[in-house]
């Protein structure tokens, strides 16, 4: 059902559908069946950690608790990296989402749950120093500063469409690198299959972090190295040709515009080769609904809602949802 709408561009969280219903009904249904409710943040949850099964055992207590270098921070130089080239290679068959709406209407978690928390309260996050590892099954592991990425590897400018899983899309300028340029520094052996993504772990900058404890912090995702490969693959440095504001995961983000926004982990600190499938956030949190590959696909509908169409979120304009989010020719060679 549409309800109707009177703040302009903003899709209220019960239209787009979002992913927290599900765990409404979780603190539901174990609000009923157990005693000891806490209250945390105006909202009655339940401390789901050990009893009711949310989170598997799947968090990594071990990470480094930190994507932040430990050296004297001064006035970040991301900006001195800024505007990058365009690569003409990416058209878009639609307008670039107003920058104000695509800056206040996000998805991070650890921000809160709706959508204008990370706008609000992102800037909590330090973003710099930044410092991402590069591990796991690769010739020549290293801890990087963001700075000496965006050094090593020139940025250049990608108009993306951006499509989430409850439905809303937008389309924006990212500045960034192709993930296959950060794998080709670190060279990944014979035996790596798959890439694993970890976003940081701060709880006292993050308050999502410590109010939201069911979920298995921190987000963690992940690609088959041949996904990781594909030249659409890319990492994000900046958007609307500056770096990246907090809200949308400063310093690095990973951005996969063929598949559902989820797969597109923020504010990177470590990035691992692995042999293994790697488990992702989502799919631990809720497995029937948010699948590994999370490819966009109109044909198959949420468990909840039909993914047929989508709503572009500044000028509410309704469009079909594209395969792929309209880059098969990039990758659908990727799954035959
Ligand atoms: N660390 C982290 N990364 C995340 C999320 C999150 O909650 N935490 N949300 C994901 C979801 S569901 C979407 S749709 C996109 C939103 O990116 P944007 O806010 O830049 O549009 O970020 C993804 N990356
Ligand atoms: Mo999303």
């Amino acid at each position: 059902m549409l309800i109707k709408i009177t703040k302009g561009w903003e899709i209220p969280d019960r239209e787009a559908t979002p992913e927290p219903e599900y765990l409404d009904r979780r603190r539901f249904l174990q609000t009923a069946g157990l005693a000891g409710a806490s209250i945390l943040a105006g909202a009655a949850a339940l401390s789901t950690c050990s009893t009711g099964g949310v989170a598997p055992a799947v968090a990594t207590p071990s990470e480094p608790a930190s994507g932040a270098a430990r050296r004297p921070p001064g006035p970040s130089p991301y900006a001195s990296f800024f505007p990058a080239k365009r690569n003409p290679a990416f058209i878009l068959d639609r307008p670039l989402t107003a920058e104000t709406v695509a800056a206040s209407y996000n998805n991070f978690y650890e921000f809160g749950e709706d959508k204008r928390s990370p706008s609000l309260l992102a800037g909590r996050l330090t973003t710099y120093p930044w410092r991402v590892e590069v591990t796991g099954l690769v010739a020549r592991p290293k801890a990087y500063d963001v700075e000496e990425l965006m050094r090593l590897l020139p940025g250049e400018e990608r108009l993306y469409r951006h499509r989430c899983v409850e439905a809303w899309a937008m389309a924006v300028p990212w500045t960034g690198f192709p993930v296959k340029s950060l794998l080709d520094l670190v060279q990944p052996l014979s035996s790596a299959g798959f890439v694993r993504m970890l976003s940081f772990y701060r709880p006292d900058e993050a308050p999502g972090q410590k109010t939201l404890h069911w979920y298995p912090w921190p987000y963690y995702e992940g690609l088959t190295l041949a996904e990781a490969m594909n030249p659409l693959a890319f990492f994000a440095t900046g958007i609307y040709r500056h770096p990246l504001p907090p809200q949308h995961g400063a310093p690095l983000r990973l951005v996969t515009p063929w598949k559902y926004g989820f797969k597109s982990i923020k504010s990177i600190v470590k990035i691992e080769l692995v042999s293994q499938k790697p488990h992702t956030f989502w799919n631990d949190v809720v497995p029937d609904e948010y699948d590994f590959f999370a490819n966009v696909n109109p044909a198959v509908p949420h468990k909840r809602w039909s993914q047929a169409a989508e709503t572009m979120i500044d000028t509410r304009e309704r469009r079909p949802t594209l395969p792929f989010n309209g880059y098969g020719e990039f990758v659908a060679r990727l799954y035959t």
